[in-house]
């Protein structure tokens, strides 16, 4: 564990740095106690450095040292100096050889950063800061090198020996050992740096890229994972194929191999040609996996190698440029998987991730922007912030652009900085130059923090056939930044009258020729307050406003609720079809909590009974928007839209809406459910069956509420006989958050036995006890802690159990005894020194104390306040902590 510094870093004071390093060779000797690493280092003073005679200072963090030498001449103990994660060499020539041996112990590594095991095998994790604890080096991505790496190890134990770019030899050892010699061509920062060893199994295919590069393709995990791995390998394929057809980029190297480990701290890492894999971000089989699991596996696969171009042929100049690939890929992935699957499912999705984590991050004590100006730990900066706003950033450049335009600029971008650590700044730029589009006030969207709220009124004048939309912007402030400049922000729209969508005048301006029917439009919002005048509207319209969510802001307007009855069926947009759907459901779950809050009984609105049974009825809608229709704004949702957050009574009006709609509709649920049990064919993960599958499995849950002898014979007829682990985890949540008992418990004794040897399968088995809204369940998973099948150490078991609990459980979590918190808290100190990186991530829920009522506030902050008495905070803990109290 690293000791809490208080030191902040800033963007402002980044210098390029005082070397390079243009060949880096690594010798890593692995064995049973420790591995030794012999690194040779060509490095050179940067003639662009400021200081022309700066001293050497190397990062490097729990490292032995045991030899250091400049140009073979060993530098003694008195030639250097080593505190904190550096090593200063005081005098050393412009342009000179270094080597050094250290020892470490991957064994002992329980931090899941450097080299470390994940049970028999080696693996690495590097970004962001990783490579030090493997050598000591210029851990930063401004510098990058050509690697050589030769690995040496047991020839039984580890058969496998991996590292990026190609294998130029392998040999055989005495002493039962084996070599083997990887060369990447491609010059790369050290956080790309990958290596394992172990004894794994393959699975290989090839795929032929635009220019008729064969390129071999292998799939590395353990072998009884080998039927895991066809979903992952069809992901790949598809990714290289649209990145060549979308983006015009090749595949670089001869060798694109991926590996499944274990024991791993987020989802996957891109590593030159050579992506390590959370086991759960690459398994796949439709007997162990659910509908979920197999995009998310697509979506990462194709993540991943995305980074190819963007992140490591261009990389980040230093960590506050971490959105700069982050933001990029994962809009370049979010776009893959839209043209893979369903493109309204997949905007509904991520706009649910965004405004609920994202804006709830951006309203707490760790909001930044999304180029942050500091941080203390960068660790703590993958955030959702950084991917999901990032990435909705550039989808604004991309909507203000047009697709053509943003191609070209992504074009100049690549070929401009090809091999080069740069900024976000130079993403803009080339955005800029490529469209002639100003981007000037743009650029806030990186600098500002926060989410900007948008007031939006309308007004029509039937004498002079006007339609004015007036729209107010500000934007709430953040920590170190207590005023905002306004943004700009594009507003995707439309209006609808009677008869269906109306042509678009907008006062000042040339109908645009793009548009065929001119029925749509993006209206550019720049300032504070700003009017839109439509001309020739024949009558009052129902304006559709920001659609498909074309900017990360809270839009406000009041709409009647029939007006969101009309968006709800005429929408053009699929997304604000949708959209009207939930601020429906969030006036009426509105009333339902002030009713719960003053102790009256209310009924809920007929209108969302009416407009279910409606959506129920219809044939000719796609299933999967049925499904996203019928659903209520989650708990978290209503939590961003209602502050202070009351909890309880959020969930108890939820539940009671649920209960009213499962009872009103029992029978269309119950006909639904058996139309649709009847598929045909094999599981597919398909964007049909994962849509007939989500609406099925939605009128289970709804007939599970009616706690009927009918509902449950239903259930654990599905949970019994269904051929994919989509259905049978849908019966068994369903089964777990109902009233019966015995049937219960005997489905998760069966569930265990018939899954244990699946940890993946076992991780949702947590996650569903873990989940459960029922009362008890926060001494269930204090048990859960206690089964055999936990493990503290691997971060999947901790997000499934600990994980879930505190932060999809809501109503357990905030129970008012504050067990919860405290049960939380104790977990963090515990976890503080296994994996500081995991123990601050668990600490999201309880960072943002202040948004609720008084009395939990104060449990909350108790909480926080006994953590930052720990004797020994990792920085990543402290940083959340200290902000957290501040
Ligand atoms: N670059 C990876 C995310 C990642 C970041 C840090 C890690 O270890 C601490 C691991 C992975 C991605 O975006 O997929
Ligand atoms: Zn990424």
């Amino acid at each position: 564990m690293r000791d809490a510094q208080a030191t902040t870093i800033y963007l402002k004071d980044y210098q390029v740095p005082d070397f390079l390093i243009d060949r880096t060779a690594l010798h890593f000797e692995i064995f049973d106690s420790h591995t030794l690493v012999h690194s040779t280092l060509a490095m050179r003073r940067n003639p662009a450095a400021k200081n022309a005679s700066a001293p050497l200072v190397l990062d490097g963090c729990e490292l032995e040292l045991e030899a250091l030498s400049i140009d073979d001449q060993a530098v003694t103990e008195s030639g250097y100096e080593s505190a904190g994660e550096s090593l200063t060499i005081h005098t050393v020539p412009d342009s000179f050889t270094l080597r050094c041996t250290t020892r470490i112990y991957p064994q002992n590594n329980t931090s899941l950063e450097g080299l470390y095991k994940s049970s028999t095998m080696y693996c690495t994790q590097c970004e962001a800061e990783g490579f030090r604890k493997i050598t000591y080096f210029l851990d930063r991505p401004d510098v990058m090198s050509v690697y050589t790496v030769t690995v040496d190890a047991d020839s039984k134990r580890c058969p496998v020996l991996l590292s990026n770019g190609n294998l130029v030899s392998t040999e055989t050892l005495e002493g039962g050992r084996h070599r083997a010699v990887w060369e990447d061509p491609h010059k790369k920062p050290a956080y790309l740096f990958a290596l394992v060893a172990g004894d794994l199994e393959r699975v290989s295919d090839t795929f032929t890229t635009m220019n008729g590069r064969k390129v071999d393709l292998h799939i590395y995990v353990e072998e009884k994972d080998l039927d895991k791995c066809d979903h992952a390998m069809l992901s790949l394929k598809n990714a290289m194929t649209w990145d060549e057809e979308v983006y015009g980029r090749e595949y670089d190297l001869d060798i694109f191999n991926i590996v499944a480990v274990d024991d791993f701290n987020m989802g996957a890492m891109e590593n030159k040609s050579l992506n390590i894999f959370n086991t759960s971000c690459v398994l796949a089989s439709p007997g162990t996996t659910t509908d979920a699991g197999f995009q998310r596996v697509e979506g990462v696969v194709a993540h991943e190698y995305f980074h190819n171009w963007s992140g490591n042929r261009v990389t980040c100049r230093d960590w506050f440029q971490l959105s700069l690939k982050e933001g990029f890929t994962v809009f370049r992935d979010a776009e893959f998987s839209a043209d893979m699957g369903s493109r309204v499912v997949k905007r509904v999705e991520d706009v649910g991730l965004l405004r609920t984590a994202q804006f709830a991050e951006d309203a707490g004590p760790m909001a930044h922007p999304v180029r942050p100006d500091s941080y203390m730990e960068i660790s703590n900066f993958y955030t959702v912030t950084i991917y999901e706003k990032g990435a909705e950033v550039v989808r604004m450049i991309h909507t203000l652009l047009g697709p053509e335009l943003f191609r070209k600029g992504s074009d100049l971008y690549f070929d401009r900085f090809d091999g080069q650590a740069v900024t976000c700044e130079d993403f803009v730029k080339a955005m800029e130059d490529a469209s002639g589009m100003d981007l000037g006030q743009f650029r806030l969207w990186y600098s500002q923090a926060g989410t900007p709220q948008v007031d939006a009124r309308g007004e029509y004048d039937a004498e002079a056939n006007t339609y004015t939309l007036t729209f107010k912007q500000s934007c709430p402030k953040t920590p170190g930044q207590p005023q905002k400049e306004p943004f700009h922000i594009p507003i995707a729209m439309g209006l609808l009258g009677d008869a269906g969508a109306l042509r678009l005048e907008l006062k000042g301006e040339a109908p645009n020729p793009d548009t065929a029917d001119n029925t749509h439009t993006v209206l550019h919002l720049k300032q504070a307050e700003q009017q839109f005048v439509f001309e020739n509207v024949p009558e009052k319209p129902v304006p559709s406003l920001l659609r498909g969510f074309s900017a990360p802001v809270k839009l406000q307007f009041d709409y009647s609720r029939d007006e969101l009855l009309f968006l709800m069926q005429h929408d053009d947009d699929g997304f604000n079809r949708w959209e009207a759907a939930q601020q429906l459901g969030v006036l009426a779950l509105k009333e339902l909590v002030a009713a719960h809050q003053n102790n009256e009984v209310r009924a809920l609105d007929e209108r969302l009974i009416t407009a279910g049974r409606n959506l129920l009825n219809d044939d000719s809608l796609d299933l999967a928007m049925v499904a996203l229709m019928l659903t209520l704004p989650t708990e978290a949702y209503m939590a961003e839209v209602m502050q202070p957050v009351d909890v309880l009574s959020i969930h108890a009006a939820r539940m009671q809406a649920r209960l009213e709609l499962a009872t009103a509709l029992k029978e269309e649920f119950t006909n639904t459910y058996r139309t649709l049990s009847r598929r045909q064919g094999d599981y597919q993960p398909s964007a049909e069956q994962i849509a007939q599958r989500s609406l099925k499995n939605l009128c289970l849950q709804y007939l599970m509420l009616l706690n009927d002898e009918h509902s449950l014979q239903v259930c654990m007829e599905q949970l019994d006989t269904s051929d994919n682990m989509t259905d049978r985890i849908a019966a068994l949540v369903a089964l777990v958050n109902s009233e019966h008992e015995p049937q219960k418990a005997l489905a998760l004794q069966k569930f265990y036995q018939d899954w244990q040897h699946e940890p993946l399968v076992i991780n949702q088995w947590f996650q569903i006890q873990a989940t459960s809204h029922l009362p008890g369940t926060l001494k269930r998973v204090q048990e859960l802690l206690n089964h055999p099948a936990f493990e503290i150490r691997n971060p999947n078991k901790v997000r499934a159990v600990i994980g879930a609990f505190c932060g999809q459980n809501a109503v357990n979590f905030h129970q008012t005894d504050g067990a919860g918190y405290r049960f939380l808290a104790d977990r963090v100190i515990e976890l503080n020194t296994l994996n500081p990186q995991i123990a601050s991530r668990l600490l999201g829920p309880l960072s943002k104390w202040r948004k609720y009522l008084p009395e939990q506030q104060a449990l909350m902050k108790a909480e926080l306040e006994r953590i930052a008495a720990e004797p020994k905070l990792s920085r990543d803990v402290f940083e959340v902590v200290s902000k957290s109290l501040a």
